[in-house]
């Protein structure tokens, strides 16, 4: 039995009407809507949530007539009036070809025969991350991680489950070389800008297994850092594998319960040495974020042998363990929760008890916040990666849904305040895009050796700014983007509100906009201003780039104007700089982005 709505005026039809369902069969199997608008079969949230009802286009009043039915009241198993009006739903085009700003930036930096090396790839994951990869993402979103601590018998097991999507994800991150790119070094000081735009496309379609791949790629960043020593060369090539039998992905735990900021005096993990040269850790690691790693980098404080410890960053030693033993059981870890997190509730994130597990010290004593670093200055790349990203997947979903939903008797694209709403969402989108993208460039050339000084200083600058400032961006953008499509942003199962839960972390973890801020005033204080100085010739230097376009000349002497202000104010505010330390970062990151735009829209 099936009821449907006709010009306002509900009837219940029989179904054995042979005619009548005949009909009904054609009419579902099109998959045009109510309002006309011809639906793509690759519309992503369309498979998720494809209606069954027929549309009644094709039927008139007599058909129903005919049929002689009863009113709806006697039918008790009638279905209930839903009408016959669906909004049309938003649609993913292939990410890379529809991202203007990705390719300017590519045409302009890469060489044309790297480029040709990559683009087809690109092209073709650009597709990708809208079809099999999206469905992953789905399910990871819906089929959340549990913890099972027992076996049926009480014993001890502390399994993570995840679901199929997650494990996918695992080998589909081997296959496509995300970690491996910037480590196999084909694209030479390219690699990592590949990487970085492969990542790009893939993060909002990840189901957040960006995480865990983010703290691998900063593992194996550490471990070249290292110079590769011969303990850490198979975790290294498990890292940055494409077998994905082979592929291990890594934690990052720093955060204890005396919390996750100042990391030198909230670490109480203990270190025990052992005979054999191993150490034995015992603490309390308050999020580890991705529990379900191979291995992780951590830090601890050496026992000497009265078991007495040093306090503070000196005491700090960094630590590699791999998660289980030899025989496979966990190596004396014990996973006490997950976390009920407000987002990225995709990534099994737990407090772990460490009684006594089993691990290697990899830095000098002393040395654990320095070492680790390299890690951080990765996972915080990444963070900035995935704040553009999920701007760009918002305004690609806002700026496609503008174009199929009516009000007020127009498709709401032909609004010129709608529309506002969508460059302004755009133009920040692209800014942090290109400032990712700039970030991820001199990285590369760092991981080749090839970096100047100048390039180095940018890139320790750069790194906390993109990330605290993007961060900011994206839960701006992201907010804006849910109200684009009014009532139906706030929907769970439309897939969109979860972009702005997951947003909520990207200031949050590795390094809050404070903690960022003042790690900006570390790195400047640390070169007695050089660092500033460093600005200002960049700054510069994007500025000539625009030559003597007459259309950028006002703006450019704007920018110039902000970067002698920036200076300016360092030289003569120092005793405010901590005060202003998060003003003093915001105008760096806005004046830099303003510069990077520059070159950008001369390409
Ligand atoms: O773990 C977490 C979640 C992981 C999820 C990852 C996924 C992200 C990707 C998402 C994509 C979807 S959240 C927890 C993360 N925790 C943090 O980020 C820590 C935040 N706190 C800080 O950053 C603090 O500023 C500390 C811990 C670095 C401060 O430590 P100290 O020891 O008090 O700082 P010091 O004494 O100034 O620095 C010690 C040494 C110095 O080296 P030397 O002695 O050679 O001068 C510093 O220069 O460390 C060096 N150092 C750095 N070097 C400190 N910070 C940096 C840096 N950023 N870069 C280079």
């Amino acid at each position: 039995m099936q009821r449907f709505l006709l010009s306002g005026c509900s009837r219940t039809v029989h179904p054995r009407s042979k005619n009548f369902l005949a009909r009904c069969i054609t009419s579902a199997s099109n998959s045009t809507t109510a309002a006309g608008i011809t639906q793509s079969p690759k519309s992503v949230i369309d498979r998720r949530y494809e209606s069954t009802q027929p549309t009644m286009q094709n039927f008139s009043q007599s058909d129903f007539q005919e049929l002689n039915i009863p009113g709806s009241a006697s039918f008790p198993f009638a279905t209930e009036k839903i009408g016959s009006f669906f909004q049309a739903q938003p649609i993913l085009g292939n990410q890379y070809l529809e991202d203007v700003t990705i390719q300017a930036y590519l045409k302009r930096h890469v060489p044309p025969e790297i480029l040709s090396t990559i683009d087809s790839d690109l092209k073709r994951f650009g597709q990708r991350v809208t079809e099999d990869i999206y469905q992953y993402h789905l399910e990871c979103d819906r089929d959340l991680p549990r913890l099972e601590r027992t076996d049926a018998w009480g014993n001890r097991v502390d399994r993570i489950i995840t679901c199929t999507g997650w494990k996918m994800m695992h080998d589909i991150a081997a296959e496509e070389g995300l970690v491996a790119i910037p480590y196999e070094r084909n694209q030479a000081e390219w690699s990592r800008l590949y990487a970085a735009v492969k990542f790009y496309l893939y993060l909002p379609s990840s189901g957040l297994y960006s995480c865990p791949l983010a703290m691998t790629d900063g593992a194996a960043k550490i471990i070249e850092s290292l110079g590769r020593p011969s303990e850490l060369e198979v975790a290294y090539r498990r890292l940055t594998s494409r077998n994905p039998r082979e592929f291990w992905t890594s934690g990052q735990w720093m955060t204890e319960r005396r919390g996750g900021s100042d990391v030198a005096r909230g670490t109480e993990t203990l270190a025990q040495p052992q005979p054999d040269g191993t150490f034995k850790l015992y603490g309390y690691k308050w999020f580890s974020s991705a529990t379900d790693s191979d291995m992780t980098f951590t830090l601890a404080r050496v026992m000497d042998a009265d078991g007495q410890v040093t306090q503070g960053t000196g005491g700090l030693s960094l630590f590699y363990l791999e998660t289980r033993l030899a025989d496979g059981k966990l190596n004396n870890i014990r996973v006490q929760k997950l976390k009920n997190k407000l987002g990225t509730r995709q990534v099994p994130t737990a407090e772990l008890l460490l009684d006594g597990v089993v691990a290697h010290k990899v830095s000098e004593h002393g040395r654990g916040v320095a070492g680790i670093a390299n890690m951080l200055t990765l996972t915080r790349i990444h963070n900035s990666l995935c704040a553009a990203a999920s701007m760009r997947r918002m305004v690609n979903f806002s700026r496609d849904y503008a174009t199929r939903r009516q009000a007020f008797g127009k498709i709401i694209k032909d609004y010129p305040l709608h529309v506002q709403n969508l460059a302004r969402m755009e133009v920040e989108t692209r800014a942090a895009t290109l400032f990712v993208l700039e970030v991820s460039r001199l990285l590369g050339r760092e991981d080749m050796n090839v970096a100047t000084d100048h390039e180095k200083t940018m890139l320790r600058l750069l790194t906390p700014l993109v990330k605290l400032y993007t961060g900011k961006q994206a839960m701006s953008v992201l907010s804006e983007g849910l109200e684009s499509f009014g009532g139906q942003g706030y929907i769970e199962d439309t897939g969109l509100p979860v972009l702005l839960r997951d947003g909520q972390v990207l200031s949050i973890w590795e390094g809050t906009t404070n903690i960022l801020s003042l790690d900006v005033l570390r790195a400047i204080m640390k070169s007695g201003g050089d660092t500033l100085q460093q600005f200002g010739i960049s700054i510069d230097h994007k500025l000539a780039g625009s030559g003597g376009n007459q259309d950028l000349a006002d703006s450019s002497a704007r920018i110039k104007q902000a970067s002698g202000d920036i200076l300016k104010f360092a030289q003569t505010q120092q005793d405010s700089m901590e005060m202003a330390a998060r003003d003093f970062a915001y105008s760096l990151s806005r004046t830099y982005m303003d510069g990077a735009s520059r070159t950008w829209l001369l390409s």
